[in-house]
């Protein structure tokens, strides 16, 4: 396109190579989160109980309501979305017409996902459910008093790494498998140790089998505080910052598990040099965990700097998590996505080395200079540029789409 060309010039002239910027981006895989597109419901026949505090609030028109109506909005929410990604599915998102308990689970179950990730060639990646189960009304899990309990979703656990090992096998890439419990006390707790220390004997207990990391990744995720856990959490950053260090697993930053006021982009150099590998947890929150669709703002923004800049993508796999019930999920999906993209594509026209020698020599004015400047290149352009070359729709034509798709799923009961 002639405007991408003109654009091209202008960053040429900051030394920065668009072509390359734009192959970059294209092997850059996101991994959309399965529970944006049905208010993290998820497929069990019998559902014990909601809980863990993260219920998404609203009651749009369209949401799936089964393992057909969701592959179908994941399809065209994917065919929206420039570059070949991934697809992140919880435990109780299975299909099937058995009604297996938690610690019953098995890979037949989720057999379908498999079938309709190969044909659209999307990769799987795979969170075990501890939350929404009449055995996490407590608010614990891993960490409960009661044995009985740990074990089952111990069981849990090692029956999810199973799946998703074989997930890892069939598609021939690693499923990043993510764990997360809502473990943690509504008011002050007198012996955080001993939780800690259950929660600590069952994870061990859970990765007793080794895997091949060819399949599957672990993934262990931390938490600030929660409706109904604000006093303490078990699984805290430090927990499992030390767990995944000690265990070499990748711990997972969520942007909305941690103090406003920090900065999960500040936090990726350090765990960096501690971990190989990170998972991401792309989110918004507003004033707390609120999971916001994600949008192009700074905060996103200065992450997907921090990962171009520390050279840290290739050992970083995005993953998003946010759910807004108030919306078209579709266009939820489609939109927080892209922006994810968007952010990795802004940081990827940066003229690094530049940028990084003005600050190495103590030039901060330059850099100031620098960092102000750039602000006002033509980013559109290439944008539009990347979903041309992957036949995607973009502007008022994107909207018109994701508009069409909405009325359809509307209907839905
Ligand atoms: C909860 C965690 C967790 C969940 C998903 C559904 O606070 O962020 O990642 O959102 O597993
Ligand atoms: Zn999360």
């Amino acid at each position: 396109m002639q405007s991408y060309d003109v654009a091209k010039n202008q960053f040429a002239d900051w030394g920065v190579d668009t072509d390359a910027a734009l192959k970059a981006l294209s092997h850059i895989p996101i991994s959309m989160h399965c529970w944006q597109g049905d208010d993290v419901v998820g497929f069990e026949k019998a559902t014990g109980s909601s809980g863990g505090g993260i219920q998404a609030t609203g009651n749009h028109p369209g949401r799936a309501r089964t393992p057909d109506e969701l592959r179908e909005d994941a399809s065209f929410a994917f065919n929206n979305i420039p570059g070949s990604h991934r697809f992140n599915l919880h435990a109780m998102y299975l299909d099937t017409q058995a009604t297996p308990d938690r610690d019953e689970i098995e890979y037949d179950h989720f057999k379908s996902w498999v079938e309709w990730a190969k044909s659209i060639g999307v990769g799987l990646d795979f969170n075990p459910t501890m939350f929404a189960h009449r055995n996490s009304d407590d608010n614990l899990t891993l960490s409960h008093p009661d044995k009985g309990i740990r074990d089952f979703w111990i069981e849990h656990g090692k029956r999810s790494r199973e799946i998703a090992a074989r997930f890892g096998k069939e598609q021939g890439s690693a499923c990043i498998t993510n764990f997360w419990v809502p473990d943690g006390y509504k008011d002050v707790p007198v012996d955080r140790l001993a939780a800690r220390q259950r929660l600590e004997n069952s994870l061990d207990s859970i990765f007793e089998v080794e895997l091949e990391d060819a399949h599957i990744r672990d993934a262990v995720e931390s938490k600030l505080f929660g409706i109904g856990v604000e006093a303490c959490t078990v699984g805290s950053h430090e927990f499992y910052l030390g767990y995944a260090i000690r265990n070499k697993k990748l711990v997972c930053l969520d942007m909305g598990h941690f103090h406003p006021t920090e900065s999960v982009a500040d936090k990726l150099s350090s765990v960096s040099l501690q971990l190989d590998e990170l998972l991401l947890h792309v989110s918004r929150p507003m004033r707390w965990d609120s999971d916001h669709v994600i949008l192009l703002n700074d905060d996103v923004q200065a992450v997907a700097q921090e990962l171009v800049m520390g050279d840290l993508l290739k050992r970083t796999h995005i993953g998003l998590d946010f759910f807004d019930a108030t919306i078209s999920r579709t266009t939820a999906w489609v939109v927080g996505v892209r922006n994810m993209q968007k952010a990795l594509l802004r940081a990827l026209l940066l003229p690094k080395s530049e940028l990084q020698n003005a600050e190495a020599n103590l030039d901060f004015t330059k850099r100031l200079l620098l960092t102000e400047e750039l602000k006002d290149l033509p980013y559109a352009e290439i944008w539009n540029e990347f979903c041309y070359r992957h036949d995607c729709a973009h502007g008022r034509s994107l909207i018109k789409d994701l508009g069409a798709y909405q009325t359809k799923v509307a209907v839905r009961g």
